[in-house]
Order: C-alpha cells, then structure tokens, then sequence
C-alpha cells in the first residue's frame, strides 16, 4: 500500500507536530512517499529539493504511484487543496482529516465536494480511528 500524506508547508507549519504523529501512524498501513511533510526541522521557509519545479513533478509522479491520499486539511494550504483537486481526477481513495476549530472554517471546496471523504475529529486518538474505518472499508470493497 502506497500512501501519499499531505499536509501544509508553505500555508504554515501550526500543524507538523500532528502530521508527524499521523504518518507514524499510517506507516503501519504501508510505505508513506511524504514523510519530509511531518519533518519537525522543516519550516515554511525551508527547502526540500533543488527547485520548485522538482518538488512539483516528483509530487505529482508519487501522487499517481499513491493507492491512497490521506490529507489533514486543518491549516489552509494551496498545495494541499491542489494535491486533491489532481488525486481526485485520477480518481485516488481520499481521506480528509480536519481537526475542529472555534475561528476557523474549511473551504466549501473540500467540505462541499462529495467525491473527497471528509472526518471530523478532535483528538489524535479520534483521528487514527478515521484511519482505521478508512483501510477497513477499502480492504472491503477492494
Ligand atoms: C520546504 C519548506 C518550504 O518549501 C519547501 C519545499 N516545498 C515542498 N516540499 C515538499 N512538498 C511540497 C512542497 N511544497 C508543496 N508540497 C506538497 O504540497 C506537499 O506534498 C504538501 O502536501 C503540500 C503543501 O503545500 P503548501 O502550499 O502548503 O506548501
């Protein structure tokens, strides 16, 4: 199993902490391609290849290799609302986590879009069991 986790880099790095713990999670469902996104030593301001132009085409081809994309959707991020507009054409399994927030909302184009399975949790806890119901039900209808 092949698992591409996105997550916010430019957009702001509030979140790395819990996208470190989820793909230590999601490593025991299969190879994650994104591990550099749960890098607490990466910032916003940070590199992660020569170029940009690099780090575009090498997301895209792990995209297309990815079986599944697993996204926390909590801090607002071009890349991220990107990756899945792409993963969703290529007709990829998709999982959005959005941790709830007072002042905050997600955008209509996630939570409006009936082609992107969308969770709601609080705890980290709450989130790998998401997880869990997510594999399940691929296992089942694979
Ligand atoms: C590292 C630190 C600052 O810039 C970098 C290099 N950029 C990226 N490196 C790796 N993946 C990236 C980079 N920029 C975007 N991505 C992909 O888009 C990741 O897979 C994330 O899921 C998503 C983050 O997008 P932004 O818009 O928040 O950066």
């Amino acid at each position: 199993m092949k698992i591409y986790f996105a997550g916010s880099i430019r957009g702001g790095r509030d979140d790395k902490g819990l996208y470190n713990e989820l793909i230590q999670y999601l490593t025991s469902y299969g190879k994650v391609l994104t591990e550099h996104v749960g890098d607490k030593n990466l910032t916003e301001f940070g590199e992660d290849g020569p170029s940009d132009e690099w780090i575009y085409n090498r997301d895209m081809s792990w995209i297309k290799e990815a079986d599944v994309i697993i996204a926390e959707v909590s801090t607002p991020s071009l890349g991220v609302g990107y990756e899945l507009g792409k993963a969703e054409n290529m007709n990829k399994h998709i999982l959005c986590l959005y941790k709830n927030q007072l002042n905050k909302r997600l955008s209509a184009m996630i939570s409006g879009n009936k082609n992107l399975k969308l969770v709601n949790y609080k705890t980290l806890d709450e989130a790998k069991k998401h997880i869990d119901k997510f594999f399940k039900l691929l296992e089942k209808n694979c």
